[in-house]
């Protein structure tokens, strides 16, 4: 019985190591009230804010504003939404890094999300 409470403990240990070092994910301070969530607003034909400093962990929501032409969020690195005219889009940002993004609709209708 003290053998297997003694690895078990072993256990926790090494799992708690493997998470400190190098994951982006899930590791810093406990946030208990959960990510931070950071609005941006899709207009006529803007980003507003255009660009916005988030923390690692943070999603993001896009909300369409009332009377939008169809526009679309579309990141360099893949991620995109429906090309809509109400409605919201969200992307969760779990690892630091900044991030751009436009409208494939309307050239230079474009912004970025840093985190960190
Ligand atoms: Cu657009």
């Amino acid at each position: 019985m003290r053998t297997g409470s003694c690895m078990l403990l072993a256990a926790l240990l090494a799992a708690a190591g493997c998470g400190g070092s190098g994951g982006s994910y899930g590791s810093g301070p406990t946030n208990t009230g959960g990510s931070t969530s950071t609005q941006i607003a899709v207009k006529n034909n803007l980003f507003d804010p255009s660009s916005t400093t988030v923390p690692v962990g943070s999603t993001v929501t896009w909300t369409w504003a009332a009377g939008s032409v169809l526009h679309n969020v579309t990141f360099s690195d893949g991620p995109k939404s429906a090309d809509q005219s109400s409605g919201t889009y969200a992307r969760t940002f779990n690892t630091a890094g900044t991030y751009s993004y436009n409208c494939t609709i309307h050239p230079g209708m474009n912004g970025s999300v840093k985190v960190q």
